[in-house]
């Protein structure tokens, strides 16, 4: 609650860190300047708005506190364009890295570099190895995020509104799933890669979330799942396949690249296919309900969600401090003080265990973008 009070109020922030960029470096791959004692940061791909945003938040958080960072992110959004950039900053003297990894295997040669040269590695987003990681920044509760965008497929289905009252929309699913008798609803997914750890952990909380009793026989367990790579147009020849096989009721895209192809395609053919998973207000406007006077169900996504991805970006950076700072090492219990910063007054996050064996820190929640907040949101996230 407390986070979600600071959320609603983060609109500065974002504007805030959004005027800052240009004080700090971003790399185009392959560039090799300015890497020594830079906090390197590394998003799947570069031109990724999500990655953009968050980078803003290590950014000036990093400012804030006196440090150096840059953003080396690769053209492509594979391991192994990911590997050859890690290999050249741990070459070129990083003080640490951040990374949103593009896969669960391929890294090893390279993170065990960086721990014998003793950068420390911070996986957000999509997880690094907990071999390697000192810990991961998970941006919300990955159970959370996977059953909230099932629930909302389902609602948006069945033309049932957002109700502010019921965030985690289990109730409000529940009822109207008990008030249904009509044919089984069918749900698709349009993915990031077929390999990447953070939608993949979600897509298998939202099949456990379908596996709950009040979904049997209503709504299909079974997720028609396709892979758009994070790449705009991957994701709208995906899009348009599940246009064309017109097998599903609904599309939950679990990546903002993904949600803002299939926004396009579904609006453009006018399609019955709804819509909603995560994504940027600022790309989705298009696709959705600007006020509270508009029928939200008159559009592809009547509703989706998301967290505070610049947040995201400084907590990053504040784990990095704590570790370079204050002996934090990722251990069970271990704790990272994050600065006041914009909007956000001084933060503590605990390391928790995490089921693969590391650890992680919990710095966010999932919030619903309706037509009730997107004009506030539109220019900010
Ligand atoms: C995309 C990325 C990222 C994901 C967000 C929601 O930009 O795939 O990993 O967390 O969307």
């Amino acid at each position: 609650m407390k986070n979600l009070k600071k959320f609603a109020a983060l609109g500065l922030v974002g504007a805030m860190t959004l005027g800052l960029m240009g004080s700090t470096s971003v790399m185009a791959a392959g560039d090799t300047s300015e890497i020594n004692g830079s906090h390197v940061f590394m998003f799947k791909s570069v031109g990724n708005a999500f990655g953009v945003i968050m980078y803003d938040g290590f950014s000036s958080y990093m400012e804030q506190v006196g440090e150096n960072s840059t953003e080396k992110s690769p053209a492509e959004t594979t391991v192994a364009a990911q590997v050859q950039l890690l290999d050249e900053a741990i070459t070129q003297g990083a003080k640490s890295i951040s990374i949103s990894t593009n896969g669960d295997t391929g890294f090893d040669e390279v993170f065990a570099k960086a721990q014998e040269s003793n950068i420390p590695i911070v996986s957000v987003d999509s997880k690094a190895s907990a071999d390697y990681r000192v810990t991961h920044n998970n941006q919300a509760s990955t159970a959370d995020i996977g059953a909230m965008q099932v629930r909302a497929a389902v609602m948006i289905v069945l033309g049932v509104p957002f109700d502010e009252a019921d965030k985690s929309m289990e109730s409000t699913v529940e009822a109207a799933l008990a008030d249904y008798d009509g044919e089984e609803i069918k749900i698709g997914v349009l993915s990031a890669g077929i390999d990447t750890p953070v939608q993949n952990g979600w897509i298998a909380e939202m099949e456990k979330e379908l596996s709950k009793d009040m979904y049997a026989g209503k709504v299909s367990p079974e997720l028609d799942k396709k892979y758009g790579d994070d790449e705009a147009t991957k994701s709208t020849t995906q899009a348009q396949a599940f246009l064309a096989e017109g097998n599903v009721d609904v599309i939950i895209s679990p990546t903002t690249v993904g949600i803002a192809a299939a926004g396009e395609v579904l609006t453009q053919a006018g399609s019955d296919i709804k819509l909603t998973g995560l994504g940027l207000p600022s790309e989705m406007a298009p696709y959705m309900p600007a006020s509270a006077d508009d029928d939200e169900f008159s559009f592809v996504c009547p509703y989706m969600m998301l967290w505070d991805v610049s947040h995201l970006g400084a907590s990053t950076a504040a784990i990095q401090m704590a570790i370079q700072n204050d002996g934090f090492d990722g251990s069970e219990g271990s704790t990272v003080t994050m600065q006041a910063w914009g909007d956000y007054e001084e933060e503590t996050f605990t390391a928790e265990a995490d089921e693969d064996g590391g650890t992680g820190v919990l710095t966010g929640i999932p919030y619903v973008f309706d037509k009730n907040n997107m004009a506030e949101w539109v220019d900010k996230l």
